[in-house]
Parts: structure tokens; sequence; C-alpha cells
């Protein structure tokens, strides 16, 4: 990805700029690397102690990624040196600190600060910042313009279960693992089976007494064939040292990575489907994962239709095969399929009415990513708070990054922004944090006080987006994802592939916004 340069000198103007970002995970570390190259003075408030987001937080058993190492790396820090094709949680967490450090970011970062509002000061065109630090003090901060990178998938949901106050064991969510409870000889639950569960069951199940996995809906899991391999040192070598062999590498895992199931999720308006497919690429799709499913699961054919979901691929999100047909065939693992789940004392009760006794119950029951910018509040111009304009879940936004009425406030994985058709978040986060020190840049080169988009550009960005989310599988299949709301819009995924998405907002588009100068006057 490019970088963001100054048309001529650097301004003096930019001395006196500054910019608060919320959040210091992949997408704020993307975003301050950017602002420290241009020298645009900065500070990251972060509510918790490190560095690394999602991927500090986040420290459950078997936790890793399922886009390729290679391609889940920032374009200016390539790391021929990922022990594995797809990395686990600590190597992704030590590469994000060694990208911070190599900037200089952690200086720059106040930890411990959890955001508690942020309101735009119409007088002089700044935003007033309340954060409480971990002694309980509340610390203003001011700046021209705030970066909210909090995340999408940061607050952890774990439903209003019955019985679940008197439950006598453990209970965490896999986003707040508890590691002073061992699992060891445990009777231990696993509610969820998303990309969280599908990573926890298979690393979980080897050390625990018994494994009891509730699974309200089956999920589809694509085998990868290198998934569960450790890069070899030849390989590493030739990445280091052989720029063909890394270009060719680089161009093979891209190819293998994004896009390529975008036309299986298109919807064929004229395809007459028997089994619930949206096309005949998406038919394809589900008889090969079916296949795959059979193969996996060996002489447990009898699991069989509890694994086969009953819903189009790519309607939820794709997961890699992290072992999990082959744990299912273990004998201290119990498939239970259940709608619903009440906790007793000592157990939970299937909605067949059969007990199951638990030690520890680990729920991987996923986020509330509808509900942006909700862990503080947000208020713009006039003091309309956020929620006003989104509503509870509701989130729209100009590209996903830019609100009309809430100026000089950008948001990182924003309304829209999440990749639906497979790619990187990483190259995702390059995309969105380039378009947004992009608008700083001409705000400090044309001395601006403020930026904000236009509703009628917004409106369009929108139009356009509602458009093309109407024609994919998410849209269209029975059954709820965090893709969407409580009203049932996609609010998370974006239709178009990464790709399309980054020449769409290569350039910022002025035309899209209006400026101000101190004066108040437009510019
Ligand atoms: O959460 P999810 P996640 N009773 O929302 C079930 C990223 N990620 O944390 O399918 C019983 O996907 C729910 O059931 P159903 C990735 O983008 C990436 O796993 O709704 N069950 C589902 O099975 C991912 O998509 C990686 O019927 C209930 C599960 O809980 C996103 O994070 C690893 C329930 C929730 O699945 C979220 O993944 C981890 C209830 N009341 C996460 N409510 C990798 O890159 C929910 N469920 C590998």
């Amino acid at each position: 990805q490019d970088s963001v340069e100054w048309t001529a000198e650097r301004p003096s103007a930019a001395d006196q700029f500054s910019v608060i970002v919320i959040g210091s995970g992949p997408s704020g570390i993307a975003t301050a690397i950017r602002l420290k190259h241009l020298g645009i003075p900065f500070v990251v408030l972060e509510a918790s102690d490190d560095l690394g987001g999602t991927w500090h937080v986040n420290t459950y058993p078997g936790c890793g990624v399922d886009i390729a190492s290679h391609y889940f790396s920032y374009s200016f820090a390539k790391n021929p040196a990922w022990s594995r094709y797809y990395a686990k949680q600590p190597e992704i967490l030590a590469y994000l600190r060694r990208c911070a450090d190599d900037a200089d970011i952690p200086s720059h970062v106040r930890f411990r600060t959890e955001v508690l509002s942020a309101s735009y000061d119409e007088n002089d065109s700044t935003w007033l910042v309340e954060a409480r630090t971990s002694d309980g003090n509340i610390n203003r901060f001011r700046a021209n313009t705030v970066i909210s990178a909090t995340g999408l998938l940061s607050s952890p949901k774990v439903p209003d279960f019955p019985g679940l106050g008197d439950f006598g064991g453990h209970a965490f969510h896999a986003a707040q693992w508890d590691h002073s409870v061992s699992l060891e000889g445990k009777k231990v639950a696993l509610v969820g089976t998303g990309a969280s569960g599908n990573q926890i069951g298979p690393a979980v199940a080897p050390i625990a007494e018994s494994l009891t996995v509730f699974q309200r809906s089956a999920h589809w899991n694509i085998g990868i064939k290198n998934y569960l391999e450790s890069v070899g040192e030849d390989e590493r070598w030739l990445l280091a040292n052989v720029p063909a062999y890394e270009r060719w590498f680089r161009a093979r895992t891209l190819l293998s990575q994004n896009d390529v199931n975008r036309p299986a999720q298109v919807v064929d308006p004229g395809w007459e489907s028997t089994d619930g497919s949206i096309s005949k690429l998406n038919a394809q799709a589900r008889v090969a994962l079916t296949e795959y499913i059979k193969d996996e699961l060996g002489e447990r054919q009898d699991l069989l239709p509890l694994t086969v979901p009953d819903y189009p691929p790519f309607t939820k999100r794709m997961l890699r095969d992290n072992g999990w047909y082959r744990m299912l065939r273990r004998d201290n693992v119990h498939l239970v399929p259940s709608r619903s789940l009440t906790f007793v004392p000592d157990g939970v009760i299937d909605d067949e009415g059969v007990k199951h006794e638990i030690d520890v119950c680990v729920f991987a029951t996923g986020f509330e990513a509808s509900k942006m910018l909700a862990t503080y509040s947000v208020f713009g111009r006039g003091g309309t708070s956020i929620r006003d304009v989104w509503g509870d879940d509701d989130p729209r936004a100009h590209y996903g990054m830019t609100v009309p009425g809430f100026p000089n406030f950008f948001i990182l994985y924003g309304p829209n922004t999440n990749i639906g058709t497979g790619g990187s978040i990483i190259f995702q986060a390059e995309t969105w944090s380039r378009y947004i020190v992009e608008c700083i840049k001409t705000m400090i080169e044309r001395g601006a006080a403020s930026i904000e988009c236009t509703q009628s550009a917004c409106d369009a960005y929108n139009g356009k987006l509602d458009e093309r989310l109407a024609e994919m599988v998410w849209s269209v299949s029975p059954g709820g994802t965090w893709y969407r709301n409580s009203k049932g819009r996609v609010t998370a995924n974006m239709p178009w592939t990464t790709f399309e998405y980054w020449a769409m907002t290569q350039r910022v588009g002025l035309e899209d916004f209006i400026l101000t100068g101190s004066d108040g006057e437009p510019i």
C-alpha cells in the first residue's frame, strides 16, 4: 500500500495540529505509524495495559489467525520469519508490538486510559475527549481530530441464559479467558461454534476430561492444506533472501486468500435451488464442503446430519478447519445440538431436557458487532449523540469512515467495512488509515479547521452499498449472524472486494466534504 506524503514541504501548521487515536489494535497502530511518518502530533488512548487490541485481549487456547500470515502483515513490514502459514496469537502480538516499537509508537500511547466520551466543540472546531485512568481520575484531552480505532469485535456478548447466575462452576467468555482456571481433567462445556469456538474446541479436548459442545447452528468449515503447518526453514530463508521468490509467494498467497470466494456469494436470481443455495457456484461449494465433512468424520458418519449446516455456504463467516471434525470423533467429546440452554448449579440442561454435568463453561458466543461506538459516548455538531443518528445498532457512514454532523471524527472498522468476501483485515486497516490520514493531511495543507462529509455524499455511497449488498448471500439467507443488526440489515460487511474498496478510497474526493476555515467560512 502507498504511504501518505505531504504534497510539498511539511507545512509548519502541522506542529500546531493534534490528533487523538482511540485504541491501539492493528488499525490504531497502522494509523499512528502514518501520522508519525508525516510528523503530525498525536496521542493514542488505550484502555488496556498494552498494544495489540484484539490480539492482546484474545488469549484463549488455540487462538490464531485464519488468513495466511504472510498476507496478514502490514505492507510496510513484511515478515518473512512467520513460523506458521497461519500464525497463532502470541506470534501475531509480538509482530504487532515489533512494528509499533520500530516506529516508536508506544511513547505516544497512554495506557490504562479508558475513553468515556468525545464531544465536538463548535467554537473552535476541536474535540474534547474525557477518559478515566486506572487510578479513577478523569483526564481531558483536546485535539483537532479524533480517530476511533476501537475495533468491531471488541464487546464480548454473553447471552442471558436462564439460571446462569446459579451456575456453581467457572464460566467466562472466550475473549476474557480466565487463565487461573485449569481445564485439565475438568468437564468443560463450549457454547458457540463460530471462529472462536472452532479454535478453542480442538485445543481443549485433549486436556479436558470431557468436552461438551453446545451447538446452536453448524458452521461451514473449509479445509486448508497448510493451515496447521509450520513454515520450513528453507522456505523462510527463501522468503528472506530471494526477492523474486518472496514476490511469487505473496502473489500466490494473495490470490488464494483474496476475494476468490466472491462469485459463490452473489445471488443468481435465475437459479432454481433445491437445497437453499443461491447460485450454481454456491451449490457446488455446498457439495464440495459436504464431501470434506464426510471425509473428516471418518467412522463417525452418524454426526453428518448434525455437522452439515442447513444454510448456504458463506451465509456466515466461513471457518478454516482447525481439526474440528477430528475433534468430534474423540471419545471424550460430545456434540449437543440445542437451540436453548438452561444453567443449573452443576451443569447445563439442553433443549431436550437432558442435563450435562459441567465444571467449566466457555462462552464463544461472539461480540456486539452492530453496536458500533457503544463503549463511549460521541457528541457531534449541536451536541447530537451518535446514538441519535444510528440508534442502538443501525450505523451508517461515508465509506464507513465519516459521518455527517461529526466533523473531524473518523472511524476505523466502521459500518459496512468488514470483509465478507475474503481478504486480510490488515490490508483493510491500511486502506482506512490511508484515507483518514489523507483527510487530515488535506486539512493541514489547506488550513482547514474542520472537514465534514456531506449528507448527500454519505447517502449516495450508502445507496450504492445497499444495492450491492442486496445481491450478497449474507443479506438474503435466513439466519442471524453478527454481520446483521437487530433489524436484519447487514451493518458489518461491505459488498465490495478489498481491492474495490481500496480503489474507491484511494483518492479523497473533496467534493464529498465541506472544509471550513477557523473563521467558520467554507474553504
Ligand atoms: O463469534 P460468532 P466468534 N445460544 O458470532 C453461538 C473473528 N474471529 O467469536 O451460529 C447458543 O461468529 C452462535 O450460534 P449461531 C471472525 O471474524 C476470527 O466465534 O448464531 N449459541 C455461534 O456459533 C469471527 O467471525 C478468528 O446459531 C449461541 C457462536 O455462538 C468473529 O471474530 C478467531 C448463542 C458465535 O459465533 C466472531 O467469532 C476468532 C446462544 N444464545 C474470531 N448466541 C480467526 O481468525 C450465540 N451463539 C481464526
